[in-house]
């Protein structure tokens, strides 16, 4: 089934310099960029996108990593595309991370874990439209 879903890279991989590197490997596994911009969340703002976690011990801690610099937010587009890009991302905390994944490269600790993907097609339905309205997503046809 062809799915959207929410790509985030992190404030800690903006600052490291692998904004480029990540987006690659998406586009190298045949997803489609179907939305893309740079975003400095408040710490408000990153509360509500993380509104699921608010219970969580890591909420404040996340909520403030989050808000620390700028992220690059995306929606990919393909089949299976929310699997495909969290097996892509590699597991959250990066000591348990698959070699060649995203987390296992770039990722410094499991909070400061380099890139985000919506965990459901729920998730996406939520954090697609968080960052992008309907005007900002383009259903061009991927030639390459
Ligand atoms: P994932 O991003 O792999 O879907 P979630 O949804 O369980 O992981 O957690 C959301 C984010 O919260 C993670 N990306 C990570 O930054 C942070 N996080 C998750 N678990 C922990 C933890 N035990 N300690 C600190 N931060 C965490």
């Amino acid at each position: 089934m062809v799915e959207r879903t929410l790509v985030m890279v992190k404030p800690d991989a903006v600052g490291g310099g692998h904004v480029g590197d990540v987006i690659g490997r998406f586009e190298a596994a045949g997803l489609a960029i179907r939305a893309l911009k740079m975003v400095w969340l408040d710490r408000r703002e990153a509360e509500e996108f993380y509104q699921v976690h608010r219970e969580r011990p890591f909420f404040a801690g996340l909520t403030q990593f989050m808000s620390s610099g700028p992220i690059v937010a995306m929606v990919l587009e393909g089949p299976g595309a929310i699997a495909k890009v969290r097996q892509l991302m590699g597991a959250t905390d990066p000591a348990k991370a698959e070699p060649g994944t995203i987390r296992k490269a770039f990722a410094a600790n499991i909070e400061q874990n380099a890139v985000h993907g919506s965990d459901s097609p729920e998730s996406a339905a939520y954090e697609i439209p968080y960052f992008f309205g309907a005007l900002e997503q383009h259903a061009y046809r991927r030639t390459g």
